[in-house]
């Protein structure tokens, strides 16, 4: 008889941070892995796994990998949105994983084949203060990176979006509740164009910049930021307005040069459809997990080169190694995949998630092994169970709520 799914079950853990992940193990023993982590909402996503997709996954032919994404998205009728998007994603990146074990190649050769060598990487760099922040960009540098990721505190303000007063950069505070930050965006625009200029006069013109607004502007403020920051010539000015507001980007895009990347929040290629179509941005960035799989996120990536927009998918560190593999098999078989975002992992996401693919010298390399080569450690999962966690609520400095 044909090979079947068999079983699929989902780990919620938080080695280091919370992690949601669906094994699928089919009746001729072979074990495929998809990450499924929506930060602050994995419970909501492992139930959804549990308790609606892994029952009809059950007796289907594992190789039906297109088959199983329809079926899993025209099938439910109610679509779109992170919850079921990401657990469609996990889904099939292990349906590619088991696929590649199968046939005994990475994943990337299954997509088509190295259309380069390696991924040029972005890493983090930040600091409540010039000086911490050069010293975060350096190191860096000095790493071998060519592009780095530049975000500042802001005078006035206690929290910054992608600041830490530590070395390293969690947003989802583990509590039983969301922490709340205040936040005031025309002291951020008054003060980002002039941090960005110091650091561009401190690396000089061959490194690449890129900085995150972070959904936190109105289109007015988006188009004076984008235009003031020109003269650093960023390699992208991300998320400057909140996503699900397309038509902002017509504005922004109208003033200014700088070029946009918008993406991470997106979960279909109908979410970003207009705004690739129209050119309305340079970078799409949606994440592997978030944009239903390997194959979805495929799709949305094949658009946009269509239409000369470069794909650049989401890489923080909420999403798991898995995702990272995914996304770097992608890119390497992906023509207009521009750069990997690479925010890191601490040593104990390492190792529950030991991996095939590895960083060194700003690059991102998939590696050989069979399928999207990334293994569980289960002691290590077992060791530490899943605690509640959410991202921060932002209000503006009237106590308004607005966009973290
Ligand atoms: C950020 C993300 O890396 C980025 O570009 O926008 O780290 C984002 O803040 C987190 O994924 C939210 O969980
Ligand atoms: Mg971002």
């Amino acid at each position: 008889m044909a090979d079947r799914i068999e079983s699929a079950d989902v780990i919620v853990a938080s080695p280091g941070r919370n992690y949601v992940t669906i094994r699928i193990t089919t009746s001729d023993g072979l074990v495929g892995l998809g990450d499924a982590t929506v930060n602050g909402r994995e419970l909501a996503v492992a139930s959804y796994l549990r308790d609606h997709v892994a029952p009809i996954l059950i007796g289907r032919d594992p190789n039906a990998i297109e088959d199983t994404w329809q079926y899993l998205y025209r099938g439910v009728y109610w679509r779109r949105g992170p919850i079921s998007m990401a657990a469609i994603g996990g889904v099939d990146m292990a349906l590619w994983d088991i696929l590649g074990k199968r046939t005994h190649q990475p994943v990337y050769q299954l997509l088509g084949g190295r259309v380069r060598q390696w991924l040029t990487t972005y890493r983090h760099a930040f600091g409540w203060d010039l000086p911490s922040l050069l010293d975060q960009v350096d190191r860096h540098l000095a790493d071998g990176c060519t592009h780095v990721r530049v975000q500042s505190g802001v005078p006035g303000l206690d929290t910054v979006y992608g600041v830490s007063r530590t070395a390293s950069y969690e947003p989802a505070g583990r509590a039983a509740r969301p922490s709340e930050e205040r936040w005031d965006a025309e002291r951020y625009i008054a003060t980002v164009p002039a941090v960005l200029a110091a650091v561009r006069e401190h690396v000089g013109d061959e490194i690449g910049l890129l900085h995150d607004a972070h959904h936190r502007l109105n289109p007015n403020q988006a188009a004076r930021l984008a235009r003031a920051v020109e003269p650093v010539g960023l390699y992208w000015l991300e998320d400057v307005t909140p996503a699900e507001d397309q038509a902002a980007l017509e504005f922004v895009r109208a003033h200014t040069t700088t070029p946009l990347a918008i993406g991470e929040v997106f979960n279909t290629v109908w979410d970003c459809q207009r705004l690739i179509e129209n050119r309305l941005i340079d970078y799409i960035r949606c994440a592997v997990v978030h944009a239903g799989g390997i194959s979805h996120a495929r799709t949305i990536f094949t658009l946009a080169q269509v239409h000369g927009v470069q794909a650049a998918p989401h890489g923080p560190s909420d999403v798991s190694p898995i995702t990272l593999a995914a996304s770097i098999h992608l890119g390497i078989a992906t023509h207009n995949a521009a750069i990997q975002e690479y925010m890191g992992y601490p040593d104990l996401v390492h190792e529950a998630f030991p991996h095939a693919w590895t960083f060194s010298s700003g690059h991102l390399e998939p590696g050989e092994a069979p399928g999207l080569g990334v293994d569980l450690d289960e002691d290590v999962l077992r060791a530490h169970p899943y605690t509640a966690a959410y991202l921060p609520v932002a209000r503006r400095l009237d106590g308004t709520l607005t966009d973290w």
